[in-house]
């Protein structure tokens, strides 16, 4: 497959292990980009509902696909979101071509992007985490109702339906005038001297521009991959907001299948034992 070469992909919100996760999806996008730097736009894994040990094959390819884009030169900068803030502590850090931060600043002519998940902008907003700890947990019950829905569904030769979707169009009406969110955003972007704001956070992609006092800014929402397989993408020097059908996925067989838990033991088992002669006593 022919990939295509941009400079910087921006992706948010997998939310990896959980229900509500596409892998398929997340894999075919990353298996056809070929960029310069991938930034990981906040709740990539979702610490909020790790403990019930949910983490399957299909979510560990997305991450062994992840750090063969890095084997091959890709620059990986994974900002921390609100699902996964026990990175936060790690802010900072920087191992080979992996960067863990709280934003990113995108340098381009002379112009600057500034990037973040923006959760920290819908606090000060609702001024609750509870209630979004909330939203999260009915958020996992619908997603566990729609996976039995689509059960059926497909059982019965119909179409998959995603309900979280069209129940989100119904509560958050199109307006033109830009939400508070937004031009909170955008207000903060411009008093800081940024020429484009890039966030993910909220699941609606979007890109337009956004007027602070006279001076016009790009926003740009990069989306999710639960609902909407969006990417803020950089090349031609300026950004686009790629939307990813599931049309041109092919699956390729090199390499996908990764061992069953059991076979990674014995292999640490023997691995150990035998380079080490350790005689286990049973
Ligand atoms: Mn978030």
């Amino acid at each position: 497959m022919n990939k295509r070469q941009i400079e910087v992909s921006v992706i948010s919100d997998l939310h990896l292990a959980t229900h509500a996760c596409k892998p398929k999806q997340i894999l075919g996008y990353l298996k056809s980009i070929q960029p310069e730097i991938l930034v990981l736009n906040g709740d990539i894994i979702d610490s909020w509902r790790f403990t019930r040990n949910y983490f399957p094959k299909s979510h560990l390819k997305v991450i062994r696909q992840l750090i063969k884009m890095m084997e091959k030169g890709a620059r990986m900068i994974y900002i921390t979101g609100n699902h996964d803030e026990f990175l936060r502590k790690f802010s900072g850090t920087k191992v080979g071509q992996l960067e863990i931060v709280n934003q990113y600043i995108f340098h381009h002519d002379a112009r600057k992007t500034w990037i973040f998940h923006g959760d920290i902008f819908d606090d000060i907003i609702h001024n609750s985490k509870g209630l979004a700890r909330f939203g999260a947990a009915l958020y996992g019950l619908l997603t566990l109702a729609n996976k039995a829905l689509n059960r059926i569904l497909r059982s019965l030769g119909k179409k998959e339906i995603i309900i979280y979707k069209s129940l989100k169009k119904n509560l958050v009406k199109e307006k033109a005038a830009p939400s508070k969110f937004e031009s909170q955003l955008a207000k903060s972007a411009v008093s800081q001297g940024y020429h484009e704001v890039i966030c993910g956070h909220t699941h609606l992609p979007k890109i337009k521009n956004i007027e602070v006092s006279g001076c016009q800014i790009r926003y740009i929402n990069c989306g999710d991959w639960v609902e909407h397989f969006t990417a803020a993408e950089f090349y031609h020097n300026q950004w686009h907001l790629y939307t990813h059908s599931d049309v041109e996925t092919e699956e390729s067989n090199e390499d996908s299948e990764i061992p069953a838990e059991r076979l990674i033991y014995q292999t640490l088992l023997e691995e150990l034992t035998f380079q080490n002669a350790i005689s286990i006593s049973s």
